[in-house]
């Protein structure tokens, strides 16, 4: 068989995603997510304009070669826009490669490592009161891992807090806060540092030891100020601390884990294994954060994890809204496989986006299981995807208290 068309779908059924679909000459039909968060149109821009053309009259089969054809023929290597796009591709590809086998593609990846993967969900409150209610809730729905971002006494909204405390209440910025240039959040870290070790405490003596706890710090912090909170954090037994300091300075990661024992989680916006070569080697992190539709596709990923393994580093793969449908049930087979899966992010999509995007996985006691249907197991529909058109939308920029653009 060959590639007969390949398309890239726009759509925004609650949220803005980018989704490629190729076909083949037998008509077998293969998704793959392209959506980076706030710069969409760029990746369906790359995939129409300079790969749909190549994909053409292809031999779908040949996944390994599509990968390398798109990675070192372009010249042009790595970055978000790039590796959004061969993720796609290469996706779509393993979709097609486990239909016609007429399995899930966990069984092309080595089979069932475990019965699932464990996920975790998003607990936030402006206080400590709405915090646990949070937490209580996420319980009731089953899970076992639970990650726990608290408003700071002094900065209103922050990127990570729902504002909106009722269940089901989501912090994203889609599509409630839908604005033509992003919106402005307050921030202070040592503000921060002074409140997140009384909240942990607080949490821990009401919900016991045995709950899994994660906490986000959405690189806002310099490795010096990630150390001391790591170390003030220690008594509380965190899974992990995620994005303690922007990652690309990988060598600061050093004075990080020369602080504290805290389980260190990094990597989201990292976009290949090069991103990691120190983090890895030097064994300065416990988690990969990468995503399947930021890090090349699975082909990259799982090369990725065999590289961690060696290092006893696990997955912890990055699973919010803005990674479509396609793109979670991707790392759910993936995660299901490797023998190095740590736990799986799950923020779950919203009912626009799961009637678009018709999934098989499921989550039961804490568990996510991408279901057993013939590929990844995620349909498209066309006809609803049209009645969402796509509507520009930003995440937050924070500023220092004296106007100063900060990390977040
Ligand atoms: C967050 C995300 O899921 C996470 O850990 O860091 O909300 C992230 O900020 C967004 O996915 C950005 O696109
Ligand atoms: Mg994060």
């Amino acid at each position: 068989m060959t590639i007969r068309s390949a398309e890239v779908l726009v759509s925004s059924p609650g949220r803005n995603f980018v989704t490629l679909r190729i076909t083949t000459d037998d008509g077998v039909v293969g998704l793959g997510d392209a959506t980076v968060n706030g710069r969409e149109l760029a990746v369906a821009a790359y995939l129409t304009e300079h790969v749909l053309p190549l994909l053409i009259g292809r031999d779908e089969a040949m996944i390994e070669d599509a990968w390398q054809f798109l990675y070192r023929s372009a010249y042009w290597r790595r970055g978000p826009i790039t590796m959004a796009a061969i993720a796609a591709v290469d996706v779509a590809l393993w979709d097609i490669k486990a239909k016609v086998a007429g399995l899930p593609l966990y069984q092309l990846l080595g089979g069932a490592s475990r019965t699932g993967c464990l996920a975790y969900g998003h607990a936030s409150g402006t206080d400590l009161d709405a915090l646990c209610v949070s937490i209580q809730n996420h319980l009731d729905q089953g899970f076992k891992a639970i990650r726990i971002q608290t408003g700071v006494p002094g900065l209103g909204q922050i990127y990570g807090v729902a504002g909106d405390q009722r269940p089901g209440q989501r912090y994203d910025y889609e599509p409630a806060k839908r604005l033509p240039k992003p919106a402005e959040e307050l921030w202070d870290t040592r503000a921060y540092l002074r409140h997140v070790p009384g909240v942990f405490a607080a949490v821990r003596e009401k919900f016991g030891p045995e709950l899994v706890l994660l906490h986000d710090g959405h690189h806002r912090m310099t490795p010096n100020q990630a150390g001391s909170l790591g170390k003030s954090l220690e008594p509380y037994d965190l899974f992990w601390l995620e994005d303690c300091t922007p990652g690309e300075n990988q060598e600061g990661m050093r004075r990080v884990r020369s602080q504290t024992t805290t389980p260190l989680a990094i990597g989201e916006v990292f976009n290949t294994v090069y991103d990691y070569q120190t983090l890895i080697t030097e064994q300065l992190i416990d988690y990969v954060r990468s995503a399947v539709t930021h890090t090349g596709g699975i082909t990259a990923l799982r090369k990725l994890m065999d590289f961690a393994a060696i290092y006893q580093i696990k997955s912890g793969f990055h699973g919010p809204t803005d990674i479509s449908p396609v793109g979670q049930a991707a790392q759910l087979h993936l995660g299901l496989a490797i023998h190095n899966f740590g736990i799986q992010e799950y923020m779950k999509h919203s009912e626009e986006t799961l009637q678009v995007f018709r999934t098989s996985y499921t989550f039961e006691n804490g568990l996510l299981h991408p279901g057993n249907n013939p590929g990844l197991g995620v349909d498209y529909d066309d006809d609803l995807a049209a009645g969402f058109e796509y509507t520009p939308a930003y995440l937050p920029t924070a500023r220092l208290l004296d106007g100063t653009v900060h990390d977040w």
